[in-house]
């Protein structure tokens, strides 16, 4: 390093050896006069100290210079404010509208000088306001809609927040005493924006719905590409007075992670807090349809997003309907009916209060059960209900209720709905029943949060009333456990893992002594043993589940990267960490994902569109549906082997027999993004056994590959040592019949599952292999059942995504008490599957 370098130009620094007195002359020099400098050693020391004082000096200065302009001006705030101010001495005219007529800019330019003198008289604000921009006017008499802008030290935040929220009152105040020039204010509220809302990037629509016509908007690029990054959109849209407007969202996806992107709508022309009604994110599911409707005739609609990319983006319809058609509540009469709440399956409005009076014939009582309810709103504490709500007899409901039943004790009820002024949902669909008072489940259990379930329902192990009531005080009966709290479980529940009981007795007779943990073979083992680098459990699984990976001997329980190394870490395949040093196991990812994961359910169990993306509807060319399969790959399915053996009639191992229908939701309605295929061939596994269905499984390859969507997507394989423990939570799903013997569905149907444990599984169930896996319902009533043979046990592992964990194979009947469906275990296969698609 040559730290001299400076000097070049005019001074040497030549300190000769012996020459103590160097430092002790400095002398400043024409650089030409080399000779002299070189004479003057001491007196040059003396200028470079002092030339290095001077640097240092300067430096300094400069430095706090630069910190006085520039950071101490850094450490104010930027802070923006949206605002309304209601003009009741003006009237509204078509031309506010337009932000370029004059009419706009003479209007706006008092609004802001109103507020520049409002600001400026207010000690708090003066030194810190930076300017008003009016952004849009609507009726009543005109209300504007602003932004004030101000550059606040980050110390003083709190009191302009406060001074601001109490300006409209002192603008209030000043107006006794109002100049003929200035305008009549009836209110004003100024409120902060949130920070989000100030991003790069602006643009703005001004849409004003036209009467019985249904206008559309979309995301800037939608569908050609994806949505702008850093961009902050803003749509306006107006209906005619005595109108409200009606937001149809027809498709919407965005980044899953709102503080990125997100979309706000506002019952206001304004970006107002107060006036928020929904803040969504994520993918909307077509069967969950978001439909937004304002109380007023302006709705703001706000896109915000930041540096990520491709993500679709959203479509929507607007239209303005009358206000009336927004009325709710009314008198219900006759001994039973169904109401909703306003707009639904829509949302309903802020600001509404409806009451419905049910009067039943004098002498019954009335009971109502709310087959759905979704009333929540973020702030909210946990049943406070202090903003939306419903409200009988003075108990107030909201958030997401399951199956809430209220009975009155008289032939009346009388229900209240409100909405406030902010953040909206989809409300609640009704149903009212007269019942006599001394006999309120005529033939039935009266379950203690007044359900009734059928008598053979009672004590049986499932929690059929949902609050338990029907499993109470019962004697258990020969294929049940008595569990310490007189609960009686189905003894299929015992040791898998999960606390059925609720006071753990059910995992008791299996557990471990206190110093030590189960294998997951049941063998209890010194919890020192765990992840000590041995096999102790003797199936590995003492060294599967620890903190660090670590490479090991691989032995057949552990995972195999592609370089052959073996790590101790469970089920590390597409979990979102990379966890072999060749990063294999989050290699082949692309699977397992689904495109809608905001949506509440609301159906029972109908699917949404797209839930279930690998789901396959196998065909029988002219007889409709008969088995299901699962999407592994562009161009592999996996079913069942059962579904492809020849019978008298029908060659159905042959592929001709089949056609395969993907992204299909209800049968016989073939959407946009169905693809229906012919099979090339069909390879069912070679060791399947027809009388007891072991190996029960079977590859389809389509006659053409299938491209691939968001309603048609490969499930993730597990690999050969993936683990789904007993007691976990699965999905099945098929259009298979709805009862032993009934009739198949029309829409696709979910139910969740539970694995298992294999000791109770075979002695539930005869001729069960290893390569066979038992799942049940612990509510009982659901199974996969005829019809849904072939189709997917989806697990929904770590990051979210699914694995094939089963395929519907066979079962006693279906959704018969301790009979739990039959599957068979996929992670047998995953060399097998591997060497005929290369999958
Ligand atoms: C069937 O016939 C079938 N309960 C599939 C699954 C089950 C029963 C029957 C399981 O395809």
């Amino acid at each position: 390093m040559n730290k001299m370098d400076y000097l070049d130009s005019g001074m040497r620094y030549n300190p000769k050896s012996g020459d103590d007195s160097w430092d002790t002359g400095v002398q400043f020099l024409p650089a030409s006069n080399s000779k002299k400098l070189e004479k003057k050693g001491p007196k040059k020391a003396l200028a470079i100290v002092a030339v290095l004082v001077f640097i240092t000096v300067l430096s300094v200065m400069t430095g706090l210079l630069v910190w006085h302009f520039h950071f101490r001006k850094e450490m104010k705030v930027f802070k923006m404010y949206a605002g309304t101010m209601h003009i009741t001495s003006e009237t509204f005219q078509d031309a506010y509208e337009d932000s370029a007529s004059p009419e706009f800019s003479a209007l706006a330019a008092k609004v802001q000088d109103q507020l520049k003198t409002l600001y400026s008289n207010t000690p708090q604000l003066a030194r810190y306001y930076v300017r008003s921009t009016v952004n849009a006017f609507s009726e009543g008499s005109v209300i504007a809609y602003y932004i004030s802008e101000f550059d606040v030290p980050a110390n003083q935040e709190a009191a302009v927040d406060s001074a601001l929220a109490e300006i409209g009152k002192r603008l209030l105040r000043g107006q006794r005493k109002l100049a003929p020039e200035q305008l009549r204010v009836g209110e004003m509220v100024t409120l902060p924006v949130d920070p989000r809302m100030a991003r790069n990037n602006k643009c703005s629509y001004n849409l004003h719905a036209k009467p019985g016509v249904t206008g559309n908007l979309s995301s800037p690029g939608f569908p050609n590409s994806p949505y702008p990054t850093d961009t902050h959109c803003l749509w306006r849209l107006r209906a005619d007075p005595g109108y409200v407007l009606k937001l149809n969202f027809i498709t919407f996806s965005l980044e899953d992670d709102c503080s990125k992107d997100f979309v706000r709508v506002y019952d206001s022309l304004g970006p107002l807090e107060t006036r928020v009604l929904a803040e969504k994110c994520g993918t909307f599911s077509p069967s969950q349809p978001l439909v937004l409707i304002s109380s007023g005739n302006v709705m703001l609609l706000a896109l915000v997003t930041d540096d990520n990319r491709n993500f679709p983006g959203f479509k929507a319809e607007y239209s303005q309907i009358l206000k009336d058609s927004n009325a709710c509540g009314g008198q219900l009469t006759g001994n039973n009916g169904t109401f909703t709440s306003p707009n639904y399956p829509a949302f309903y409005s802020p600001s509404m209060d409806c009451t419905w009076k049910i009067q039943v014939a004098a002498r019954l009582s009335v009971k109502v059960t709310f087959t759905k309810f979704l009333m929540s709103e973020p702030g909210v504490k946990l049943k406070s209900c202090t903003k939306d709500y419903v409200e009988i007899n003075t108990q107030r409901y909201c958030g997401d209720e399951k199956m809430l039943v209220v009975s009155s004790q008289t032939n009346e009820m009388t229900i209240r709905f409100h909405s406030d002024a902010t953040y909206v949902d989809r409300g609640f669909a009704a149903q009212y029943k007269a019942f006599e008072p001394s006999n309120p489940c005529p033939s039935q259990f009266h379950c203690a949060n007044d359900r009734c379930v059928s008598e053979k329902l009672r004590c049986d192990g499932w929690n059929d009333c949902g609050d338990s009531s029907d499993e109470l005080a019962c004697t258990c009966k020969t294929d049940q456990f008595a569990c310490k709290n007189s609960l009686c479980k189905p003894k299929f529940w015992v040791c898998d893992g999960v606390n059925d009981c609720g006071d753990n007795s059910d995992e008791e007779p299996c557990a471990c002594k206190s110093d030590q943990a189960k294998c997951r073979n049941g063998k209890c083992i010194s919890k020192k043993m765990f992840c000590d680098r041995r096999d102790d459990c003797g199936d590995g699984s003492d060294e599967s589940e620890c903190d660090n990976t670590v490479v090991i001997d691989c032995t057949e329980f552990s995972y195999k990267c592609k370089n052959n190394q073996c790590i101790n870490k469970k089920n590390p395949e597409c979990d979102g960490v990379e966890d072999c040093a060749d990063r294999s196991d989050e290699a082949a990812c692309n699977c397992g994902t689904r495109p809608y994961k905001h949506s509440r359910i609301v159906g029972g169990q109908n699917a949404e569109e797209g839930e279930w993306p690998w789901q396959v509807s196998l065909h029988v060319k002219g007889s409709g549906h008969t088995c299901g399969a699962s999407v592994i790959s562009n161009r592999w399915l996996v079913t069942a082997a059962h579904c492809v053996q020849d019978d008298l009639k029908v060659k159905y191992s042959q592929a001709s027999v089949w056609e395969a229908y993907m992204g299909l939701h209800a049968q016989g309605q073939l959407g946009k993004s169905t693809v229906k295929s012919n099979i090339k061939r069909i390879i069912p596994h070679p060791n399947y056994n027809t009388y007891t269905f072991d190996n029960d499984i079977a590859l389809m390859e389509l006659e053409s590959p299938v491209t691939l969507s968001s309603v048609i997507w490969p499930i993730c394989l597990p690999e050969s040592t993936f683990v789904f423990p007993a007691g976990k939570s699965v999905w099945i799903t098929g259009w298979g019949a709805t009862k032993e013997g009934g009739f198949g569905a029309t829409v696709l149907q979910k139910a969740e599952v539970r694995i298992i444990n294999e000791t109770v599984c075979s002695s539930l169930m005869s001729d069960i292999t290893s390569r066979m896996m038992c799942a049940g319902v612990l509510t009982g009533g659901v199974d996969a059942c005829q019809g849904d043979s072939g189709g997917p046990l989806s697990s929904i592992e770590a990051n979210g995504r699914l694995f094939l964990a089963g395929v519907v194979s066979w079962g006693d009947g279906c959704a018969r008490r301790n009979k739990p469906g039959v599957y068979t275990r996929v992670t047998m296969y995953r060399g097998w599957i591997t060497e005929i698609t290369g999958v």
